[in-house]
């Protein structure tokens, strides 16, 4: 990368959305690179599989994930209560808010350990989030395709989820549009995703 392009991959930009904000930076700047980011959040981390209800059915979730920072947080039926912030998690918190001009008070941590590993659709608009909120993704490992589909028009989007990305949702996104991460058909390292939010 020459320096014009490393700057461009440093600089959060806004994709041109509908009935939402969505912006990408490729690279998140941090004190550590994403390969040693990703090798310590995958040690230190204390992961969980999590059962979660669908339609009054107990279901694995297809991942593992963990939940940390100052506030509990209730979905699918269930009651999250968070462990602290580590010190990574602190960092990248930091650099997250630099970037977005954010803050945030709590993270949801998945480990997609490879191609099998998903998330269904879905929209991050549990009520203590407030009805427009602001959620930062950041990726670390192999690359994974997020999905974006509209609630009531038939438009997707994707995006292809790199090591070190950061990708910024807010506005009225999550009242309009679902996401998830399909399961891929072939082979697939494995990912971790860090969605940081403000719990009110
Ligand atoms: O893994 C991802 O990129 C998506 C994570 C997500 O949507 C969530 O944690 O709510
Ligand atoms: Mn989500």
């Amino acid at each position: 990368m020459d320096l014009f392009e490393d700057a461009a991959a440093s600089t959060l930009s806004a994709i041109p959305i509908e009935d939402g904000q969505l912006a990408f930076q490729q690279r998140l700047l941090l004190d550590l690179s994403p390969e040693e980011i990703f090798r310590r959040l995958r040690d230190e981390t204390d992961w969980r599989a999590e059962q979660i209800q669908v339609w009054g059915k107990l279901h694995w979730q297809p991942r593992l994930s963990a939940w940390h920072g100052e506030a509990r947080y209730r979905y699918s039926g269930k009651t999250f209560d968070p462990q602290p912030f580590t010190p990574l998690q602190l960092h990248i918190k930091q650099a997250v808010e630099q970037a977005t001009g954010c803050r945030f008070n709590s993270v949801l941590l998945n480990y997609y350990r490879d191609e099998r590993d998903s998330m269904g659709f879905h929209a991050d608009d549990e009520r203590e989030l407030g009805p427009e909120p602001a959620i930062a993704s950041v990726s670390f490992g192999a690359p994974r395709t997020f999905i974006l589909k509209h609630r009531t028009r038939p438009q997707t989007i994707k995006l292809a989820l790199g090591d070190g990305c950061l990708l910024l949702m807010a506005g009225t996104l999550q009242q309009h549009w679902t996401h998830g991460i399909n399961k891929e058909r072939a082979a697939r390292g494995p990912r971790i995703n860090l969605t940081f939010r403000l719990i009110l």
